[in-house]
């Protein structure tokens, strides 16, 4: 039995990863650069801002005052988005399974890459849930990097082999087995590499189903 089970927010227990894929959509159409879906998934999901707008202007020239004002531009495009949202965007099944763990007696936090993870987290009504909310605002080096569960898992007390996080980003997937914990990857099998275990979401999900051997 694990001591502490470590949710992603965005993409997890709520749908905001299609929000940021639409403000940074929004964004690299006022600057004429084109981003896919596809592109999305593969390279921004979980991953940080700067890491994000890095990679959507590759190759292209911007100082770092432009780059300063595309971050607040599409964190201004995303704050329009998620206003707005209410606890009918938590993911189906994600209260009861919250509830379904904490009645094990089993910590509950979030690692979460963003900066307005205590804001979604409010607009959810689901910031009583955790023991521990690890944010963008927390650690420096972000997901690939073990850092933020490793946070997560200081913050409730329990030691990293006795976790297991939950990831919608194959950048979060490596970050989880990096800081030695279990993996349980949410999405579809070929977005990631190494997972211990694959969900396709959270729907009907009880404690048993997120365990691994
Ligand atoms: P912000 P997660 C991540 O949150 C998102 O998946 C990713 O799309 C976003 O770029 C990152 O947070 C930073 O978010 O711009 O709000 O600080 O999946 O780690 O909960
Ligand atoms: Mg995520």
């Amino acid at each position: 039995q694990p001591q502490a089970i470590i949710f992603d927010l965005d993409g997890v227990l709520t749908d905001t990863s299609e929000y940021h894929y639409q403000a940074w959509k929004h964004l690299a159409d006022d600057e004429g650069i084109s981003l896919t879906h596809e592109e999305n998934d593969e390279h921004l999901r979980g991953v940080g801002r700067r890491e994000s707008l890095m990679y959507i202007i590759r190759g292209h020239q911007y100082s770092e005052d432009q780059i300063q004002e595309m971050m607040e531009r599409k964190n201004r495009y995303y704050h329009a988005l998620i206003e707005r949202m209410t606890p009918k965007e938590i993911v189906p099944g994600g209260v009861a399974l919250l509830e379904e763990i904490k009645s094990a007696g089993i910590k509950v936090a979030i690692a979460s890459a963003s900066k307005n993870c205590r804001l979604v987290l409010d607009r959810l009504q689901l910031t009583s849930y955790f023991d521990g909310i690890a944010d963008g605002n927390c650690v420096v080096n972000g997901k690939p990097a073990p850092d933020i569960f490793v946070y997560a898992a200081g913050l409730v007390n329990v030691f990293t082999p006795n976790c297991i996080g939950v990831e919608d980003a194959d950048a979060g997937i490596q970050a989880i087995k990096a800081a030695g914990m279990k993996a349980v990857a949410i999405g579809p099998a070929s977005r990631f590499h190494g997972p211990d275990k694959v969900l396709p979401n959270m729907e009907n999900k009880h404690l048993k189903d997120l365990l691994v051997e």
